[in-house]
């Protein structure tokens, strides 16, 4: 029997039987809905075979596993990267076409993925590509949240969040696991006796307990048989442990565990709801690792052998104290033959020096709501102090503590309880282990390494940018998909005019395509002639969309006053979400709206400078948005971004990075050569010296640079708004607060920088070329050689055979 996506014909006449048998009645009476719905399970029974497939080859070959835990997948959406990957899209696309239909029109049915916050959540998406991708058995634990973050619309210039019903039309990707299914505990009192044995059985009394079932999804290589496992853990009543009287209490209680991705923290209930989400996933997660493995061996002994688990920042932190608890209280292990088993499994990467993210949860809000856990986490610790004071470092053990000060410090338990501590980029882990981490650093010099980030090129090159693959294709054939270094040989063609040409061709035909989402989603004209300039991202304030949009401010004020000064076309271009409680955040949102609006409607100067904010950033949006972008803002203040994925996205691209020597943009410079980026700005070094001798003052700053005066005076001088306290945040955190991200001090760094963009991209050949480079050079940033790095120093996986 000819098999679903052999060709057209037998597609069609498949698609066709099930559209009818799922929903009785003709293909011709179904709705779009339905017929996506149709397609999405004929692909998942495709996928089946090589899930089947891949379960069997582990099973056989007795291959270890990764299981990356993480709070957050931003997934964005499958249909294009999985048809691509089983290699069938033009098959479905070309049958499609035969029943009328265009697979876009399939594809805008899909939901985004919601599934998480920021870089992180993508970081996690990208590396399951990579992972099945280079047949690697490499597994993802989440929850299913019911909503996403939120969506975001501006009403008023202002953010305004609604829900992100990402589900709204089902998930065609998930399979309902009923059998797979843990429960798990939460708050009551522990208490134990005494065996025959004489070994002390302990007893959790819980208070709360839900049952954890699982959806999985595949993950679908890229053609390879290799299809892993995202597992998204939902929370269902356990019908044993409904306490009595409090049926809807406890309804809500089950519910509010995978309503959302970050709960509303202004509360205490709030706070404990993302504690109890860790828990959640972490214990379900660890359960179906366990019950697996004792699937396959006779015992737990060779677990860490067996399975890697790599901790997305320290949001599955518990995994920890979890993974001795069920060692010790389930299977009879004893303290230390436990702690060698975690700490050899587990492996921690950060992904922020951000104080304010370092997780730590008060003393007394672990105990209540996981007291077995918190017996565990108190021993860690006074084990930790024990081995401290007997490297004679005692001195430095309040910095290292785990629990100090009442709180629980969770990146000191992960540390403390794993083999490997990666930052996410060079600098950021140089930060790591000079600052943030140094005297863990001191202790375990071995278990700190960097893993710098990198992006999937399917997704970001191959899928979303289809014209630059086919222009990628004709010039340097199509080794670079699957050995992404091999962009390298564009560099042979670098000065040619004709591929220069043919380059900026397709950046112009990106353009036409952003454009028109910004015509028919906002009603705003852009000159797909004037550059491009693009910063997408979350919305905080070391990110530094401030000094961007005070830089628009500074152009437009200039122009209006000088008829002579007159810029290159420019247009802005922003995305970005602000946390809900985020007010500072939320006040940048509606500056850049209302500098929008009045840039864009004013004749004089609309020729010249446009503003665009595009809502609701998401994956969806960054595939059309990055790709058409000429200049890749990066601006971060020094030290504080990471790694940044977006800046490797633009680069992939073809587009310029503008940014400051932060994060990742160090490496990107290293590949490309300073002469093929803007850098400017401030370094780490400058910085901590400003803030060491206190020798920064941002007020008189201000008052020695009248640019820099004019901009910030406009905040509050009714220039923008009648208001003066409109922006007063803003004002207040640049002159009052001293300007904590040295927005002022990089402000005619910034500017300068912008006009030597302006002027490289008047000689079109010479960005063309540069351009070229950016692209040749951006293989390195491949998640598949994240990936292999990750493998090749901390979890030592071998690729599935078939
Ligand atoms: C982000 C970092 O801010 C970003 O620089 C990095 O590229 C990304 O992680 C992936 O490593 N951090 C988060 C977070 O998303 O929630 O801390």
């Amino acid at each position: 029997m000819p098999n679903t996506f052999d060709s057209k014909e037998t597609f069609v006449e498949k698609l066709k039987e099930t559209t009818s048998d799922m929903y009785g009645r003709d293909f011709e009476e179904t709705n779009t809905i339905q017929r996506y719905r149709a397609l999405g399970s004929l692909i998942l029974e495709e996928a089946g075979v090589n899930w089947r497939i891949t379960k069997n080859a582990v099973k056989k070959q007795q291959a270890k596993q990764l299981y990356y835990f993480s709070m957050e997948f931003l997934m964005g959406r499958l249909m294009t990267s999985n048809l691509m990957n089983l290699g069938v899209y033009d098959v479905v696309k070309d049958g499609l076409e035969d029943l009328g239909m265009d697979i876009n029109e399939l594809e805008e049915l899909e939901s985004d993925a919601g599934l998480g916050n920021g870089g992180l959540g993508r970081l996690a998406a990208c590396f399951m590509d990579s992972l099945a991708s280079l047949n690697y058995a490499g597994n993802g634990n989440c929850i299913r949240y019911r909503y996403g973050l939120f969506k975001q619309e501006i009403v008023n210039n202002e953010q305004v969040e609604l829900p992100d019903c990402w589900l709204k039309y089902g998930n065609i990707w998930e399979v309902w696991k009923p059998h797979h299914n843990a429960r798990v505990k939460f708050g009551g009192y522990v208490d134990g006796y005494m065996n025959e044995n004489g070994k002390f059985v302990v007893h959790h009394h819980p208070d709360f307990v839900v049952r954890a079932v699982a959806y999985d999804e595949p993950i679908i290589g890229y053609h390879t048989p290799t299809t892993n496992t995202l597992r998204l853990w939902d929370a269902e009543v356990d019908e044993e442990s409904v306490p009595s009287g409090q049926l809807n209490k406890y309804l809500q209680d089950v519910s509010a565990l995978t309503t959302n991705v970050y709960p509303d923290d202004s509360t205490q209930e709030g706070k404990e709801l993302r504690l109890k989400q860790e828990y959640f996933f972490v214990c379900a997660g660890i359960d179906a690792i366990i019950t697996e493995h004792l699937r396959r061996y006779p015992s737990l002994d060779n677990f860490a052998d067996k399975v890697a688990i790599q901790l997305n920042d320290t949001h599955p932190v518990l995994v920890i104290p979890e993974l001795m608890r069920v060692l010790m209280d389930e299977y009879d292990y004893n303290w230390d033959d436990a702690w060698q088993i975690v700490t050899n499994t587990v492996a921690y990467t950060n992904h922020t020096v951000m104080a304010e993210a370092l997780e730590k949860w008060p003393v007394e809000t672990v105990k209540k709501l996981l007291p077995r856990l918190y017996m565990i986490i108190e021993e860690i610790d006074r084990r930790w102090k024990f081995d401290v004071d007997h490297r004679g470092l005692c001195a430095i053990y309040p910095n290292v503590a785990i629990i100090r000060e009442g709180n629980v410090h969770m990146a000191n338990l992960a540390i403390v309880g794993s083999h490997s501590v990666n930052g996410v980029a060079a600098l950021h882990s140089k930060i790591l282990v000079d600052d943030v981490f140094k005297d863990f650093a001191r202790i375990y010099p071995d278990h700190f390494n960097n893993k710098t980030n990198g992006i999937t090129h399917r997704r970001w090159l191959m899928y979303s940018n289809p014209q630059l693959t086919a222009l990628l294709d004709d010039t340097i054939g199509t080794d670079y998909k699957t050995d992404p270094r091999q962009l390298e040989k564009l560099m042979d063609y670098v000065d040619d005019p004709v591929v220069q040409q043919r380059f900026l061709d397709v950046k112009k035909e990106r353009k036409k395509i952003l454009a028109k989402y910004i015509k028919d989603t906002l009603d705003i004209d852009v000159n797909i002639d004037s550059i491009f300039d693009c910063q997408a991202k979350r919305l905080h304030a070391y990110k530094r969309q401030l000094l961007n949009i005070m830089h628009v401010m500074y152009l437009y004020m200039r122009m209006k006053e000088d008829r002579n000064f007159r810029i290159y076309p420019r247009t802005f271009i922003f995305s970005a979400k602000a946390a809900p409680s985020y007010y500072e955040a939320k006040e940048i949102i509606k500056l850049i709206n209302i500098v929008a609006q009045r840039v864009n409607n004013d004749l004089e100067t609309k020729d010249f400078l446009r503003v665009v904010f595009i809502p609701n950033y998401s994956v969806s949006i960054a595939e059309i948005l990055m790709n058409a972008a000429d200049v890749s803002e990066q601006i971060s203040t020094a030290g504080k971004e990471a790694s940044g994925t977006g800046n490797m996205k633009y680069m992939m691209n073809g587009a310029l990075t503008l940014g400051t020597l932060d994060g990742a943009n160090v490496e990107i410079v290293g590949q490309v050569g300073e002469e093929n980026a803007k850098i400017f700005g401030l370094h780490v070094e400058d910085i901590n010296h400003l803030k060491h001798e206190n020798a920064y003052n941002s007020r008189e700053f201000y008052n020695q640079h009248p640019e820099v005066r004019k901009v910030v005076d406009s905040l509050h001088n009714g220039y923008w708004a009648q208001n003066p306290d409109e922006f007063r945040m803003i004002y207040n955190d640049l002159i009052m607060n001293n300007d904590e991200y040295f927005v002022l001090a990089d402000f005619n760094a910034y500017m300068k920088a912008q006009q030597e963009v302006e002027a490289m991209y008047r000689d079109q050949s010479h960005w063309a070329k540069m351009m070229l480079i950016n692209i040749a050079k951006s293989g390195y940033f491949s998640s598949d050689r994240t990936i292999q790095e990750y493998n090749d120093d901390i979890w030592h996986l071998t690729k599935l055979k078939y």
